[in-house]
């Protein structure tokens, strides 16, 4: 520990910046915000003890150790004409396999919840009928690293980064400079040891899961420096009829498709995400979905890309989207802009910038993931040509949606299918972004003007982000059947005398803060209690000032069911299982959503991850029997 101990030096005031280059562009390079919220973390790690447990580890992937947090020398951001385009093929996540199935693997140090932060009591006492499947055991750590994240023709210094680093069975790692992919199975459980290699503390959300409160990631129950947290994914549905009796049906319309992973500490989310502690891509699959890829509806090598450790899928890829700034010596530069959001003038896909894909003249399934800290972006094919939409957030639609484009702010998956086959080999197309955005207030639209299928005429801004090459199709795999009349997930709709309560949350700027109600997050607050099962109406109400609040709700998928601000009917891509509902200006939507298998707490916040630090987050406490304290009824810290 002592290398990592003494390296990381106490933040001291940026030197001036030499160019006005930077300034002009408006995506400055640091602020005194910044050197504080650096500053502030690194002192407090100091006074923690590092367990003998976890030793600091060196990322498989870098040459030495690294410290971040360094901000002795500012040097000028990267302009973003001086980024060149389409140099590197796209990469992409590697899958990490479970350390062990069915039995505690050998290179654990301890048994299950036999560490500093422990786990979900849920783990010793659930329901037999959660576990289909035999757990699968994980080790996963939060480490500094290093990787050549821009264009190899600049022959600039690879960047530094935190991320996530899977272990393996031998006790080795797997390299790599993105965030390891997990790949989940509904009915199997999975326990993660999560580990913290780094200076300051980390939380680690899997976002559209249906978790216990210990294991979400919740921003005041952290994983501690040198320390680890037994996170237990045990990958069920809720239950139709609520409760948790063996036996009672299973809510399978709840299977999520789409997951993700990202810190979530307290007041450091934002920093940690800018760093590389987010866009972890964790698929997961449930019977129906299997058979969906089996019998060839959607994009997957029939016998191969099935659940086993042998699971490939070529056809069947995450884009990670972000955007970043860059300093002229290839590392990042934050800045959270007073925290109203970090925006970055560099689009990364997969964490390279402006990378090229070739791609079969076949049809990909491509799960898209907008998980940037503030930006919100619109995308499109650079021919305006139209495809399927499968899904939003977690979950699969009932059926495919034709579109021309998709609205993603930070959160928002877009599930879609590509059809490259009615290109011939050697046509070049782009996935490009069409909505500009300068402010982090959010773009200068409407919500509703920006959120539709159709895009007419030329945009005024198009940002290419990634180019695909077209070549010939593979005729040894048959080309998926997907198409608008496929039948993907059946969705029931919650009805309006299910719901018990109504409550309104307003989310407004108050004191150059951001709260929710006048109220700022308090971790002492359970803001919202209910039942476990209860079924609730809730309004998100945009609290003014042209600001935009992508939502995002834990524990359970919500579905829009009306707009109060337009009186317009929900259109078909918001209208069935969320995790984050975007507000735009003005915007008051209804939202219905049941609490159901797991008590409290939980969060809900603006996934714009500057407000949620700051401090737009409220706690939300379902519990066994309502009582009248007001404090979080269980608590894991
Ligand atoms: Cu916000």
């Amino acid at each position: 520990m002592a290398d990592k101990k003494s390296s990381p030096r106490p933040a001291r005031a940026p030197r001036q910046r030499k160019s006005s280059a930077a300034s002009r562009r408006g995506f400055v390079a640091t602020s005194v915000a910044t050197a504080t919220v650096l500053g502030g973390a690194l002192a407090r790690s100091q006074v923690v003890t590092p367990s003998p447990l976890f030793p600091v580890l060196k990322h498989p992937d870098s040459p030495m150790p690294i410290a971040l947090g360094d901000l002795t020398a500012i040097v000028d951001p990267l302009l973003n004409e001086q980024i060149p385009r389409w140099v590197d093929p796209i990469i992409f996540p590697a899958w990490l396999p479970p350390m062990s199935v069915g039995k505690l693997p050998a290179k654990y140090t301890s048994a299950v919840g036999n560490v500093h932060h422990g786990v979900a009591p849920e783990w010793f006492n659930h329901p037999s009928d959660w576990d289909r499947f035999p757990v699968q055991y994980y080790e996963l750590h939060q480490m500094a690293g290093s990787y050549p994240f821009l264009p190899s023709s600049m022959r600039i210094p690879r960047t530094n980064f935190w991320g996530y680093v899977g272990r393996l069975a031998n006790g080795t790692y797997l390299p790599g400079g993105l965030p390891p992919s997990f790949r989940f199975r509904i009915g199997q459980p999975a326990l993660v040891r999560v580990v913290n290699d780094l200076p300051e503390e980390m939380s680690l959300h899997m976002h559209g899961g249906h978790w216990p409160a210990h294991s979400d990631g919740h921003p005041n129950f952290l994983v501690l420096p040198g320390r680890a947290r037994d996170y237990y994914f045990p990958n069920i549905v809720p239950r139709v009829q609520g409760g948790n009796q063996v036996g009672s049906a299973f809510d399978y319309t709840e299977s999520v498709s789409n997951m993700w992973y990202h810190d979530h500490a307290i007041h450091l989310t934002a920093a940690h995400v800018q760093r590389g502690c987010g866009g972890g891509y964790a698929p997961t699959l449930d019977d129906l979905e299997i058979g969906l890829i089996r019998s060839g509806v959607l994009p997957g090598i029939r016998g191969v890309s099935d659940v086993g450790p042998e699971y490939r899928n070529p056809y069947d890829l995450p884009l990670v989207i972000r955007d970043d700034i860059f300093d002229v010596r290839g590392q990042l530069l934050y800045d959270s802009d007073g925290h109203n959001g970090y925006l970055g003038n560099v689009a990364r896909v997969n964490g390279l910038a402006y990378p090229y894909m070739n791609v079969e003249a076949r049809k990909y399934r491509f799960r898209v993931l907008a998980a940037s800290n503030a930006r919100i972006w619109r995308l499109r094919l650079s021919d305006n040509s139209s495809f399927l939409r499968l899904g939003k957030d977690a979950w699969l639609f009932p059926k495919p949606q034709e579109t021309q484009s998709f609205l993603a702010g930070p959160a928002t998956r877009a599930d879609i299918v590509i059809d490259f086959s009615k290109y011939r080999p050697g046509t070049v197309i782009y996935l490009e972004n069409i909505l500009p955005q300068e402010d982090p207030r959010g773009p200068d639209n409407k919500l509703e003007d920006v959120n539709g299928t159709v895009v007419s005429g030329t945009p005024a801004y198009r940002h290419r982000i990634l180019k695909f090459v077209v070549g010939p199709r593979n005729t040894r795999f048959p080309d998926a059947s997907v198409n608008l009349n496929s039948s993907l997930r059946p969705h029931t709709p919650i009805p309006a005398s299910a719901v018990t309560a109504r409550r309104t949350f307003s989310f407004e700027r108050k004191n150059g803060m951001w709260a929710i109600n006048g109220q700022f997050y308090d971790a002492g607050l359970a803001n919202a209690i209910m039942r476990v099962d209860a079924v609730e109406e809730w309004v998100l109400k945009n609290g003014g000032g042209g600001w935009w609040h992508p939502i995002h709700i834990h524990l359970e998928s919500h579905v829009q069911v009306a707009n109060l601000q337009t009186g317009q009917p929900i259109p078909y891509h918001d209208s069935f299982k969320s995790d984050t509902t975007m507000l735009g200006p003005g915007s008051e939507i209804v939202i219905r959503l049941k609490l159901r298998t797991f008590p409290g707490p939980f969060v809900f916040h603006c996934h714009n991850v500057e407000h949620e630090d700051m401090d737009m987050m409220f706690q939300v406490d379902p519990r066994p029997t309502v009582t009248a304290n007001r404090a979080p009824h269980q608590w894991f810290p």
